[in-house]
């Protein structure tokens, strides 16, 4: 996953260019840098900002998009008219979506976007924007508008969205007194309201964590109230986590994202690309998944809303990752995970015997079950085979399964089942039979 930030260089590293590239890395993402401004600035004072010329900002944007592919692109402060404009001559025609953080002020009081460059700001960023991530105050100034309710937030919301913008969140952050904080989504048409605990730590850095972790969620191909969810998630972590570095804000500490995720996304993004692995998807097609540790139901299990599909030669994910997106595979390795905690991994193939007999050439361990042999009783109750299968399989095992396989009974596709610590470990295991 590759994303582009385009920001100001903040020289503490909480916010700005580098806290963007922090964020993304937590997320596993390969992040760029295009800089628009440089501050001089800590966490008591802001000193200094010159802009970067428009000609230089123009050509750091194609030397990026030239030679690299982008998932999504993060806009964050933009100083004035010709920064602006400059991005705006580049970026016109990109298909890729693009997050706009509104950045005004910096945390300890410095200008970082001149008063006369918001009307082409609205005018030439917000209309390229997939979606705007203002504060209340932000937003109060986009829309000249007071915000005194969330009933405010919501026409507020509308009124940015007709600039030209398909989504509007608008954080809430700490302008309302009380003890919870509410963030509000304008979701192309529908209101999503998010709400969470006051925290009460003055930080410099969660504005930019958000609309990053946002971005490297929307690049992974989240639906947009679920890449919202998770970045909130992530910003409220990294800002409990934030630390005294200098003498004054603390500065927000980025959590790792989640991990259990990444590994998997990754490992689904190699399955897919695997030679000629569309031979060994079966007709009911591939799921992938990653419990966490300890796992106790389907909803600790992590995998795919979808499947993973045949495409010609090699498989394309159709649906997003969710944890309780899977309920067969998923099944399977909870059972697993019960006897060997150890396992916390699998994937389903098509079953072929030359596949089995690879994999105990190879000296892995291998089981089976007959569903043909399973009880009346058990078939009757909705979800109860693949665990009596699997418990069945491994009953007399003393060290964890690679794979389990099944032939089939009337009506029901023979299944393999590959299982392992990790996806990178369940990969390894299906790069040894498949090829
Ligand atoms: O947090 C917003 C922000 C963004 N970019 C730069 C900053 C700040 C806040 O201080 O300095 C460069």
């Amino acid at each position: 996953m590759n994303i582009l930030s385009i920001a100001g260089s903040d020289p503490s590293s909480g916010a700005g260019i580098q806290g963007d590239m922090k964020t993304f890395s937590a997320f596993g993402a390969y992040g760029f840098s295009v800089i628009t401004a440089i501050t001089s600035q800590n966490t008591k004072n802001f000193f200094d900002v010159k802009p970067v010329s428009s000609s230089l900002v123009k050509s750091q944007i194609r030397s990026i998009l030239e030679d690299f592919h982008i998932d999504a692109i993060k806009i964050g402060m933009v100083y004035d008219k010709q920064t602006i404009r400059a991005i705006h001559h580049e970026l016109e025609n990109i298909k890729q979506p693009i997050i706009l953080d509104p950045i005004f002020k910096s945390t300890t009081g410095g200008i970082l976007q001149k008063e006369n460059a918001l009307s082409d700001f609205k005018k030439l960023l917000i209309p390229l924007s997939y979606i705007i991530t203002p504060n209340v105050t932000e937003a109060e100034k986009i829309s000249g508008n007071k915000i005194r309710s969330l009933g405010d937030m919501k026409n507020v919301a509308k009124k940015i969205q007709k600039l030209g913008v398909q989504n509007v969140i608008i954080k809430g952050g700490h302008f309302f007194s009380g003890p919870m904080v509410k963030d509000v989504l304008l979701d192309d048409k529908k209101f999503h309201v998010f709400a969470h605990n006051r925290l009460k730590i003055e930080n410099h850095g969660g504005g930019c964590t958000f609309s990053a972790s946002l971005c490297a969620n929307i690049a992974r191909g989240k639906r947009l109230k679920n890449a919202v969810d998770s970045a909130r998630l992530f910003t409220v972590e990294s800002i409990k986590n934030a630390t005294k570095i200098g003498s004054g804000l603390l500065i927000t500490r980025h959590v790792k994202g989640d991990e259990i995720e990444s590994s998997l996304s990754h490992a689904i993004s190699k399955f897919c690309s695997i030679d000629s692995i569309s031979e060994h998807i079966p007709e009911c097609q591939t799921n992938f998944v990653y419990s966490s540790s300890n796992p106790s139901s389907l909803k600790d299990v992590m995998g795919l809303e979808g499947r993973i599909v045949r495409t010609g030669e090699i498989g394309t994910v159709a649906g997003n990752l969710r944890y309780g997106g899977s309920k067969h595979v998923a099944s399977a390795v909870l059972e697993v995970a019960k006897k060997f905690s150890s396992v916390r991994s699998g994937v389903n193939l098509k079953y072929d015997t030359n596949t089995i007999k690879k994999a105990i050439s190879k000296g892995m361990k291998v089981s089976s079950y007959d569903r043909k042999e399973e009880p009346l009783e058990n078939k009757k109750k909705d979800g109860h085979t693949v665990p009596w299968g699997i418990s069945t399989a491994i009953a007399s095992l003393k060290t964890p399964p690679d794979i389990i396989f099944h032939r089939g009974d009337f009506g029901k596709e023979p299944m393999i089942l590959i299982f392992g610590k990790n996806p990178e470990d369940v990969l390894r295991k299906i790069l040894k039979i498949v090829r």
